[in-house]
């Protein structure tokens, strides 16, 4: 069994992914906490909180959803974040009424340490959002070095081609690095194991009609509906704006690393500037695991595979 802690930011695809995560059957989810970032917090934990009722598994999901307290650098367009709203409302979540699963009593970095250290074995964390929280528990307790077995994070990316179009940056960064440069370098600076799925490989998995098409298609399980229902809410209408199945991705390799192939790199961060939250390759930098090529057919096969077995009341 692998003990898994997910962090993730509330958009459409941090959302499918926990969905994903709850149906592994190797998979124990320790925890899970939301950070303030690409979806308003409150409807994200609420989201969260009743896909764990409605599609968890008894004694493999987590019993409270952490709230995170960390704050914006840079913050995502309201555009973007308010389809958390929308996912929080849809019906097939809230036909049991309230979730069964509370709010964690601590904010989401105390509440990482606290429950990567209840483990005996080591952790596998997941985090589909800016690394704050990873950052903070860090800092507060360094110790949980030793208890992570790898961080599997979406960010970055390594040919210099980012997906931030705001003003004072230079294009270079990705989003879940720009909202907050300082916590990737903290992170960096850190001994953790790092696989990086940055945007070189989420590239070559765009949200497109033909896989919205599959998913109508096999809309009689209720996982698959809500995965379809999910992505209606997002679409590529500004330039720069292609939706990609990034956290679904970082979501599946962390415990299918045979549907990506890796290269061993070093890596270095910058931190402030007009390029702050580039992430780059040097060699003087620390050891990173990259990401490079996706099996995207097996990969669309396993997302079917995993929310075909979901739950079906
Ligand atoms: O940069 C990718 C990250 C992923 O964690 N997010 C979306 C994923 O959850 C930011 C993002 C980039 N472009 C977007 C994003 C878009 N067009 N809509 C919503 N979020
Ligand atoms: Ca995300």
């Amino acid at each position: 069994m692998q003990s898994v802690y997910f962090n993730h930011d509330g958009n459409v695809d941090d959302l499918v992914s926990l969905l994903l995560l709850l149906q592994m059957p190797e998979v124990k989810l320790i925890g899970v906490s939301v950070i303030d970032a690409d979806g308003y917090i409150d409807p994200a934990v609420s989201a969260s909180r009743k896909i764990i009722s409605r599609f968890g598994t008894a004694n493999r999901q987590p019993t409270a959803v952490a709230k995170s307290d960390s704050r914006p650098v840079h913050q995502f367009p309201k555009e973007w974040r308010l389809s958390a709203f929308s996912f929080d409302d849809f019906p097939i979540l809230n036909e049991a009424g309230k979730p069964t699963i509370p709010i964690a009593k601590q904010p989401a970095h105390l509440d990482m340490i606290e429950k990567i250290k209840q483990v005996d074995s080591k952790v596998t964390l997941v985090m589909t959002g800016p690394l704050t929280d990873l950052a903070r528990a860090l800092t507060v307790e360094p110790t949980i070095v030793n208890q992570i077995q790898t961080l599997y994070w979406m960010g970055g990316t390594l040919n210099s081609q980012g997906n931030v179009a705001e003003p004072g940056q230079d294009g270079t960064v990705e989003w879940n690095a720009y909202w907050d440069p300082a916590a990737v370098k903290t992170v960096w600076d850190s001994d953790l194991p790092i696989v990086m799925v940055g945007l070189d490989s989420t590239n070559q998995v765009p949200l497109t009609q033909a896989l919205r098409q599959r998913w109508a298609k096999q809309r009689r399980y209720p996982a698959l509906d809500l995965i379809g229902q999910g992505y209606s809410l997002v679409h590529s209408f500004e330039a720069n704006s292609t939706y990609y199945l990034w956290d679904v991705l970082t979501t599946l390799v962390s415990h299918y690393p045979e549907l990506v192939d890796t290269t061993q790199v070093n890596s270095t961060v910058i931190a402030t500037g007009p390029a702050a939250g580039r992430t780059e390759i040097n060699t003087n930098g620390r050891p990173l695991t990259f990401v490079t090529n996706v099996h995207a057919d097996a990969f669309f096969d396993k997302i079917d595979m995993l929310a075909k077995n979901a739950p079906l009341h």
